[in-house]
């Protein structure tokens, strides 16, 4: 599924991340652990390649910890420097803390080279929607200061924030870039709920879900949808679905679009599993 979702104001946000980066240290792109190859934004890395970055998989309580392991190695393999983080609990909070306080040492050691005061570092939070940059902000400094939600956009606006004495954040909204060409990105950015609901049908996303649940974690179907063949085409699969919890319409119908969002919600709240897509 190719998505086209480039909504208004992430033209202005990716200008004010352009003029915004000669102020920065360090960028922290923020990735779903989920899925971080899918959500890496090409835009994002080129205004980025002159800053020191770090790659913030972020929700990994949601992620398959064994996926998430092979990510880190996978990314490090390529020279990126990259950590795991649940924002939502601050599980892997030090592990980040260091990670951009070492990125940032040998410019404070120019600092102190030049006869300089060390100012407090700057990081800007960087990435596509909702894969939850406000909430790692938030999660920095320790208290509620940018908006946070479960849709994709809620950001609209640049923010600074001083975390500490020895660190400066600065959010931004969620970049995307105008299209998505490749098909099972589409999905895999559609299912994370990285775009908005008005960019894909929720039908073809669950089929998508189906498939990776076919794949990938059979014993859901067969444990929690009470599915005794998880081999049934999709279609089959979302219907018995429906059956199994009693989604009926008035005339008795299966009412499939209510099964398709409930699905859709459950894999995003975790609470079909652990389960990693990339
Ligand atoms: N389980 C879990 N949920 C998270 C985590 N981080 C963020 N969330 C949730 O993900 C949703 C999106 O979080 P935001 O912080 O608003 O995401 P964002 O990247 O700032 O989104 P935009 O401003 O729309 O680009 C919210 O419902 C958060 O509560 C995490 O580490 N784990
Ligand atoms: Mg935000």
């Amino acid at each position: 599924m190719a998505i086209n979702w480039y909504p208004g104001h992430m033209v202005k946000a990716k200008r004010e991340i352009q003029q915004n980066i000669k102020l920065v240290d360090v960028v922290a792109i923020l990735l779903d652990a989920r899925a971080p190859f899918s959500c890496r934004n090409q835009d994002l890395e080129e205004i980025s390649c002159r800053r020191q970055v770090l790659l913030v998989l972020n929700k990994m309580d949601l992620a398959d910890p064994e996926a998430t392991r092979h990510y880190l190695m996978r990314l490090r393999q390529q020279g990126m420097a990259a950590v795991a983080m649940d924002s939502a609990s601050g599980k892997g909070l030090s592990d980040t803390i260091k990670a951009l306080k070492s990125l940032f040492q040998p410019q404070a050691e120019e600092m102190v080279r030049k006869g300089r005061r060390v100012r407090p570092m700057r990081v800007m939070v960087v990435g596509v929607p909702n894969v939850g940059k406000s909430t790692f902000l938030n999660c920095l400094v320790g208290k509620k200061m940018a908006a946070t939600g479960a849709k994709p956009g809620i950001t609209r606006g640049k923010q600074w924030v001083r975390v500490r004495e020895d660190l400066e954040l600065m959010d931004t909204p969620g970049l995307m870039w105008p299209k998505v060409e490749n098909d099972e990105q589409g999905l895999k950015l559609a299912l994370l709920s990285i775009v908005g609901e008005n960019a894909y049908q929720e039908r073809e996303v669950t089929a998508y879900l189906l498939q990776v649940l076919k794949a990938k974690a059979p014993a859901i179907l067969r444990n929690k949808f009470k599915i005794l063949n998880p081999e049934l085409e999709t279609d089959q699969l979302l219907e018995e679905i429906a059956r199994q919890r009693g989604h009926l319409l008035k005339g008795g119908q299966l009412d499939l679009a209510k099964t398709c969002t409930t699905l859709l919600q459950d894999f995003r709240r975790g609470s079909l599993g652990h389960i990693s897509l990339d």
